[in-house]
């Protein structure tokens, strides 16, 4: 049986500080993501957007903006995302900012708890998204999901998947990192994350470094992709709130999706962080759409 791909729109920027965000899911539905899903044989099923609050736009309260807010989008998240693996389907999250992977990853970890799944997760940014409300510079949650993820954060987006800490340090792996705030990179450390910032990039090769990344996916393992826009040079992907110089090129990052495509393993991925405001005549959204088509296993050669 073929695998059925659904897709979650959850448009919302509550987790950022600059606004647009909330227009990804539209943006990947025009750059064709259905039709070219559907060209691979997948069965598609669109659920449209999941529907939450507003974003206020207001600052930091105990180093944290919106957290009401995040919350509730989280929550409609974790239950969708839940209720498609429940089913036995291949869930892709069109965010809407990072913060957002706090509900869909919780939902995927008790996910394959239950199904007794070995859990890795590759994680695609400029940003580590290590921050937590004590050492945050901008009290923006999309900067702190992989901290709550393990179990640091506002207590209450901490602790979904039914532990604590929702993955370990051992199940993520960060590819193109170039921005890390000072008491973050002290974090990194003390939590003991395998970040293959640009530096490594530029001195092993991609190839290399996703050799690395994917070296203990086996079988029993359910393989999350978690990718943020920002991730890419900005040169390819304008569209995106926060980008950073002198990223991943087009090409590099195919190789990355190729790579993943053939360990067999992908069962979960969030698109995160495009920002059609932003963006020139939606390229970012197509490119994302060319992406996640080699992340479903097209390549040139392929039949
Ligand atoms: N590290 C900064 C910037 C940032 C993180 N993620 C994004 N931007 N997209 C922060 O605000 O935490
Ligand atoms: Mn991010
Ligand atoms: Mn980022």
């Amino acid at each position: 049986m073929n695998k059925t791909v659904s897709l979650i729109g959850a448009p919302t920027d509550v987790g950022a500080s600059v606004r647009g965000a909330g227009m990804g899911p539209d943006a990947l539905r025009v750059a064709g993501l259905y039709e070219a899903l559907r060209s691979h044989k997948l069965n598609v099923i669109d659920h449209g957007n999941l529907a939450g609050p507003p974003t206020p736009w207001l600052p930091p309260k105990d180093g944290v903006r919106h957290l009401e807010e995040v919350v509730a989008w989280n929550k409609a998240v974790y239950d969708r995302v839940t209720a498609v693996l429940a089913a036995g389907q291949f869930p892709l999250l069109m965010g809407g900012d990072h913060c957002l992977a706090i509900g869909s990853i919780s939902a995927v970890s008790r996910h394959c708890r239950r199904t007794k799944k070995k859990l890795r997760i590759v994680w695609f940014d400029a940003h580590t998204d290590v921050n937590n409300e004590t050492i945050s510079p901008s009290g923006n949650v999309h900067g702190m999901p992989v901290s709550v993820l393990l179990g640091h954060g506002p207590k209450s987006l901490v602790g979904w998947s039914g532990e604590n800490a929702a993955i370990s340090a051992d199940e993520i792996d960060f590819i193109g990192i170039r921005s890390v705030d000072d008491e973050e990179k002290q974090a990194i450390r003390r939590l003991g994350l395998s970040v293959y910032d640009m530096r490594h990039i530029d001195e092993h090769g991609m190839r290399h470094t996703m050799i690395e990344a994917l070296q203990d996916v086996d079988d029993d393992t359910h393989l999350h992709v978690s990718f943020d826009l920002d991730c890419l040079d900005p040169a390819d992907a304008p569209g995106v709130g926060t980008s950073v110089r002198g990223g991943p090129t087009y090409r590099e990052m195919q190789l990355c999706m190729e790579m993943i495509a053939d360990t067999g393993k992908l069962a979960s991925l969030d698109v995160v962080e495009i920002n059609p405001a932003l963006d020139v005549r939606n390229r970012t959204a197509e490119l994302a759409v060319e992406f996640i088509q080699s992340l479903f296993g097209a390549s040139t050669l392929a039949r």
